[in-house]
């Protein structure tokens, strides 16, 4: 794409443990994305990944690793349609240390989204219901946010 901002750390967040329901949507998004960065967390599209299979790394390791990743990204997305602990405490995580937050939810899914990750204020959420619409509101996210984006006024 050449874009400035090709340069970029994007940290995606997806149900694991949660449920793989919506891995292949976590997949396609994350392989678009890798047009405008660096994909940090490109296991959580591994369609091999299932919710109970861990015969990786440990627990411990998997935070500290991705807390790390999560500290030095430029921006998250996440898909919450799956209601995930992991995700929420990301995406609690990333609002504290004011990173650009965008949380897309599937509009079909007939499920609110919580009170805390919609009502937060340095958290933006979109409802979605293709994965085109998916994609056109992720890229004017990521043009609004590529530049610096958490000097901007945002608060927890
Ligand atoms: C494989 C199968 C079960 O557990 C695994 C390995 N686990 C993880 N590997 C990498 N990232 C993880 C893992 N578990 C959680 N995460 C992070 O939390 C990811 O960045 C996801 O965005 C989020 C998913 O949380 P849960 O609570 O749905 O697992």
């Amino acid at each position: 794409m050449g874009s400035p901002e090709k340069h970029m750390k994007i940290y995606f967040a997806g149900s694991i443990r949660a449920g793989r329901d919506d891995a292949a949507i976590y997949e396609a998004m994350i392989t678009w994305l890798r047009s405008f960065g660096e994909v940090l967390t490109e296991h959580v599209g591994d369609p091999a990944l299932s919710a109970a299979g861990n015969d990786g790394p440990g627990d411990r390791h998997i935070h500290d690793r991705d807390m790390a990743w999560l500290f030095s990204c430029d921006l998250v997305v996440a898909e919450v349609t799956v209601p995930s602990l992991g995700v929420g405490y990301e995406l609690g995580w990333a609002a504290a240390l004011k990173k650009p937050v965008l949380c897309l939810n599937r509009s079909t899914a007939g499920r609110s989204l919580s009170a805390m990750i919609a009502g937060s204020p340095g958290i933006q959420t979109a409802a979605y219901s293709s994965l085109a619409e998916a994609k056109t509101i992720t890229e004017e996210f990521i043009r609004k946010n590529a530049h610096g984006g958490t000097g901007s006024a945002r608060s927890i």
